[in-house]
């Protein structure tokens, strides 16, 4: 898990570099070729009045003066390009984590300095060191991170997974804290598999330290977000039905959807799935599902791992860790929400059509549509995708006191691009 999740940082990281800074360089670029042509101009327009005024042979004199003041202004230009550029990298924190600060952990320094390799460049990939790869966004909370460093080489982690999540949810990811050993909490009373699917644990196998709620009991009394109401209990509630017994038109059944797909539905992605009731259920139809999700008000990854199903505990600002075609069906509900910046929500469809094969399925399940701006502008980024429209349900329902949401629910099937 460790390495896993190291390479993929690594990687957005590169990403995210790459695309803000070329951006700001050729804003750059942009302006600087601008003011050349600026001054280009004013020095030729403005020589032929001199022309006029004086005899020739002052003229050549004249534009080798013109050619130097130009030259002067184009270092000029170069040099604030270069300074802009500098303070762009420092806002976005792209430079390197400054390791000099005071109060810096050691083990971050350690952690971070490059290692050559023993044997001088690797022939296959062209490498010379071995660099620890960090969320550059772990810049912006540096004081965190060095807190989060501060710990006992060998001995025992600092029970504080909740500063961990901190870091991550402000894109500080992969984390560097690797040379500790977790609290072990004795998980007892496990079930075996299949059992363990729908069985209540003790709340003794989890870890609630930083958590608002110490025991399932109070977490089911909670709607945690729009996907989780009670979610936790798995032996009476609602739960039991979910995916199985519909309760409005928006709720799709999971025997109605797997008929959809052509091929067969072997693997499939959850995300932000909950307490693992999707893939659950889809265990029981012997579909081996991952779910995507961040330990969030609930210690919602152990929850899952208990159920004998598969977490995968991973902000969705991360570059989703699996290789192209690989799914044949994607279920996302609410967890898709990334907020208020539409561009986010392009990147993550991208990222789960890249993930999905073609004759694959998407299933949006009961999405939250706060207004009908928000509405169509979903609408519109599915359709840029192409995909099929399989099935499209636009619901109200009547939440709260008496106030009627709008939900949209599809299945959509990716299409084989050429
Ligand atoms: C299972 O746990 C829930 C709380 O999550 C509790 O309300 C319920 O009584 C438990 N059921 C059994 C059979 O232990
Ligand atoms: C799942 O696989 C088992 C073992 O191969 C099989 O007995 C069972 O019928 C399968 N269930 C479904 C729903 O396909
Ligand atoms: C713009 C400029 O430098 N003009 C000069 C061109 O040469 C004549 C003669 O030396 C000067 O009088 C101008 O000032």
């Amino acid at each position: 898990m460790g390495s896993v999740s190291l390479n993929i940082g690594d990687g957005t990281a590169r990403f995210k570099r790459a695309t803000l800074c070329s951006s700001a360089v050729n804003v750059l670029m942009l302006f600087s070729v601008i003011t050349t042509n600026l001054f280009a101009l004013y020095a030729f327009t403005s020589s032929p009045k001199h022309h006029q005024d004086h005899p020739l042979h002052h003229t050549h004199k004249n534009i080798s003066l013109i050619s130097q003041q130009v030259s002067l202004i184009l270092r000029e230009i170069d040099s604030s390009q270069k300074k802009l550029t500098q303070m762009e990298k420092e806002i976005l924190g792209y430079e390197s984590i400054d390791l000099s600060r005071p109060n810096m952990a050691n083990e971050l320094k350690l952690f971070l300095q490059h290692h050559q390799l023993p044997l001088g460049k690797d022939s296959r990939t062209g490498i010379t060191e071995m660099v620890a790869s960090v969320g550059h966004s772990c810049e912006k909370s540096v004081d965190l991170l060095s807190q989060y460093m501060n710990y006992k080489v060998n001995g025992p982690c600092p029970d504080d997974w909740s500063l961990a999540q901190k870091l991550i949810l402000r894109g500080c990811e992969p984390l560097p804290r690797r040379r500790c050993f977790p609290k072990t909490i004795p998980k007892v009373g496990l079930q075996s598999f299949p059992i363990s699917l729908w069985k209540n644990v003790s709340d003794k196998i989890f870890s609630w330290s930083g958590l608002g709620c110490k025991n399932l009991e109070c977490l089911n009394s909670k709607k945690l977000n729009r996907d989780c109401a009670g979610c936790f209990d798995i032996v009476k509630g609602y739960e039991t039905q979910k995916y199985v017994k519909a309760r409005s038109k928006n709720d799709f059944l999971i025997d109605d959807v797997l008929v959809m797909g052509s091929d067969g539905i072997r693997i499939s992605f959850d995300i932000g799935g909950g307490s693992g009731t999707f893939a659950a259920r889809m265990a029981e139809r012997n579909v081996t599902v991952i779910t995507a999700t961040l330990n969030v008000d609930a210690p919602v990854s152990e929850f899952i791992a208990a159920r004998g199903v598969f977490p995968l505990y991973l902000s969705l600002d991360h570059r989703f860790p699996f290789y192209d075609n690989m799914f044949d069906l994607i279920h996302a509900a609410n967890g898709l929400d990334v907020g208020s910046r539409p561009e986010k929500l392009e990147f993550l469809m991208f990222d789960i059509d890249r993930i999905l094969r073609a004759g694959g399925l998407f299933w949006l399940d009961n999405f939250y549509c706060p207004n009908d701006d928000k509405k169509n502008a979903l609408t519109r980024l599915i359709e840029r995708f192409g995909y099929k429209k399989l099935k499209w349900i636009v619901g109200e329902k009547i939440n709260g006191p008496g106030k009627s949401e709008v939900y949209l629910s599809a299945v959509l099937q990716k299409p084989a691009r050429v």
